[in-house]
């Protein structure tokens, strides 16, 4: 109703508004720009993965291609009980291993004989595929499947024949099952296996043996509507781990045709490509348990509650989907705790992010498009609706007036993606008395996306503030949502004693003695610098994505920087900028202080104070921790 409503009434204004006013035009595209499929892609956020097959029942990860057919013998399988589990744990599909690397398929394929019609499973006329596809329809969840490209069985893989094989098994999987969401294209392939008895180690060209351009023409005839998972694309990129998190800097851009199965600096796919031309955002996949199949001995190695929780905010809220893995064990059920774990872990979300603080507020800007693409957009429930700032304003403020003064742990902002993914950095700030102040967070504000979830210590207060600090175009933001989670365990903010993990480093051009003061985990040492700044010497290329400074903690707490820039490189002589800013109430409150940039590999860090708390005077630092 409220919908109907409201649309009545934005057309009206829109009629009365081109009567008298010169319409206000919408943001241009900032390419790349998704598909309308990657877009609803991205909205399920997170689907489940099953691994099963003969695998399980030989208690492998990856079977050789030798397993006896025999040997899969699933007594009380039942898809619609997989089916239920995830609908319970809201998940919005299931991706399915039709065929792992052991060439073993899960329908009756008349392609190869490996495959299930010659098991006991339903005397031979089971299909797995067949039966989840039925239950997905049921229960109302998408469907999509995984088709390992390496086949350990096939006696002719690294062949061309193999290609016409794997290209007719496409075929016939994406033919005969109703649509797919996905279709999920391992990245592992190549060395030993069973091969039709060879036994031996094959190698093929990763970039171009199993002919990709053929495998998108299938795909764009049978299954036009199906992302293409694979390391590097197209439709959506693999991660770069399998932990099931993404980087806090994540953008849903890869460099066209640069990343390939095997691709050496697969770590990047975490944080994406920031200069990428093609679209392709992540998906976090990760197993409830530690391995992919099932194995009894894991039992009681199943993620808690917090773990998974804690990797929902850093996949879906890190812009990425989550992709988390149910081993189905040899009865061919999930297990009692696996599900149990996942239902759990969906009521704590929908717990946590259950009561909207910023619903239906007015937020206050300092830059507006005008027209349709008022601040109000933000706040509606309409993911369509989204506030602009006028063409090349890259930076505005908002100030969202809570109706009340309240306790607020975690806030969401969502970018209108199907006009590309734009804001590059942000803080976000609470008041407090007639300050404002940066809620303690323990990841850097950089990109947003399709979705940012932010989760900091508690505050209370009665406005939030988000500072759009740079951006690739004009902000087009759809959604902020704030919320008060409760005093959770799945998010601990570095102790001081965990931040006083880091790199060993030496400082350059500064004597032994007095560097050791400032990495010896001593508080009470401060290391006296006579320049404006310190470089620090990794002694090799380190991924490195944040500084820790803990100011001199004597009485007078001598030698404060207010300001600072820190620059990286992997040479003295050249070094860039990573980040500029002030360490904000340290005169105060000269804690831990801890800044957040985005992930680079470099050899030197420089800290340069930029201004002193005092000027004139020289720094001292108690500790300086690299990680
Ligand atoms: C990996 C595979 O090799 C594993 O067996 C598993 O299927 C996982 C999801 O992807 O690369």
């Amino acid at each position: 109703m409220k919908k109907v409503r409201k649309s009545i009434l934005a057309g009206l204004c829109a009629t009365i508004f081109s009567a008298c006013t010169p319409s206000v035009h919408a943001p241009e595209a900032v390419l790349p720009i998704p598909q309308p499929k990657q877009v609803e892609w991205q909205k399920m956020e997170t689907y489940a993965f099953v691994h099963f097959g003969l695998n399980t029942f030989n208690d492998r990860e990856w079977g050789y291609g030798d397993s006896d057919p025999k040997t899969f013998d699933p007594k009380r399988l039942d898809c619609e009980q997989w089916v239920k589990t995830f609908k319970q744990a809201g998940m919005k599909g299931v991706i399915f291993t039709a065929k792992h690397h052991d060439g073993f398929c899960l329908w009756p394929t008349q392609l190869t004989e490996y495959c299930i019609r010659n098991t006991p499973y339903k005397e031979g006329k089971g299909d797995v595929v067949g039966e989840l596809a039925a239950a997905c329809r049921k229960h109302g969840l998408k469907l999509a499947l995984y088709l390992s490209p390496w086949d350990r069985h096939h006696a002719e893989y690294a062949t061309p024949a193999y290609v016409d094989y794997f290209h007719a098994q496409l075929r016939e999987l994406m033919t005969n099952y109703g649509e797919v969401f996905e279709v999920w294209f391992d990245g592992a392939n190549g060395g030993d296996g069973w091969y039709g008895g060879a036994k031996e180690s094959r190698t093929i060209d990763r970039k171009n043996y199993y002919d990709y351009p053929k495998i998108y023409e299938i795909l764009d005839e049978l299954q036009p509507q199906a992302v293409v998972f694979s390391d590097g694309g197209p439709g959506c990129r693999w991660v770069g781990n399998e932990n099931g998190y993404a980087g806090a800097t994540n953008w849903s851009f890869l460099r066209a045709g640069e990343v390939y199965p095997g691709y050496p600096k697969y770590r990047e796919l975490q944080y994406g490509h920031a200069d990428g031309n093609q679209w392709t955002a992540a998906e976090c996949d990760v197993s409830i348990r530690p391995g992919w199949f099932y194995h009894k001995d894991q039992d009681d190695k199943v993620k808690s509650v917090d773990h998974l929780v804690d990797l929902y905010y850093r996949s879906v809220g890190h812009n990425a989907t989550l992709l988390l893995n149910f081993p189905v064990n040899y009865d061919g059920l999930i297990p009692a705790i696996d599900s149990a774990r996942a239902v759990q872990f969906h009521k704590t979300i929908r717990e946590q992010l259950g009561r909207n603080l910023l619903r239906g507020v007015k937020p206050e800007v300092t830059a507006k498009r005008g027209g349709k693409f008022t601040p109000d957009a933000m706040t509606d429930d309409d993911y369509d609706t989204f506030w602009a700032t006028p063409d090349s304003v890259v930076s505005a403020e908002v100030i969202f007036p809570l109706k009340k003064t309240e306790k607020v742990n975690r806030m969401m902002l969502q970018e209108y993606i199907p006009l590309g993914q734009r804001v590059k950095s942000f803080v976000v700030e609470y008041a407090t008395g007639d300050k404002w102040l940066p809620v303690s967070l323990n990841e850097e504000t950089t990109t947003i996306g399709y979705k940012r979830l932010l989760r900091f210590r508690t505050v209370e207060t009665d406005r939030l503030r988000v500072r759009f600090l740079d951006a690739r175009g004009s902000l087009t933001i759809n959604n902020a949502e704030a919320f008060y989670a409760g005093e959770t365990t799945d998010f601990k903010l570095h102790s001081e004693t965990d931040e006083l993990k880091g790199y060993a480093y030496s400082v350059v051009k500064l004597q032994k003695a007095e560097a050791e003061k400032m990495s010896d985990r001593n508080p009470a040492t401060a290391a006296s610098v006579k320049d404006d700044r310190i470089l620090l010497d990794l002694g090799d290329k380190k991924s490195i994505s944040s500084l820790h400074y803990l100011p001199d903690q004597s009485e007078y707490n001598e030698g404060l920087i207010k300001n600072y820039e820190i620059s990286v490189g992997n040479s003295p002589k050249e070094l860039e900028v990573v980040k500029t800013g002030e360490f904000s109430n340290i005169r105060n409150n000269p804690i831990l202080q801890s800044v957040f940039f985005t992930p680079v590999t470099a050899r030197y860090l420089q800290l340069k104070a930029t201004r002193m708390v005092t000027d004139g005077e020289k720094m001292k630092l108690a500790e300086i921790i690299i990680r």
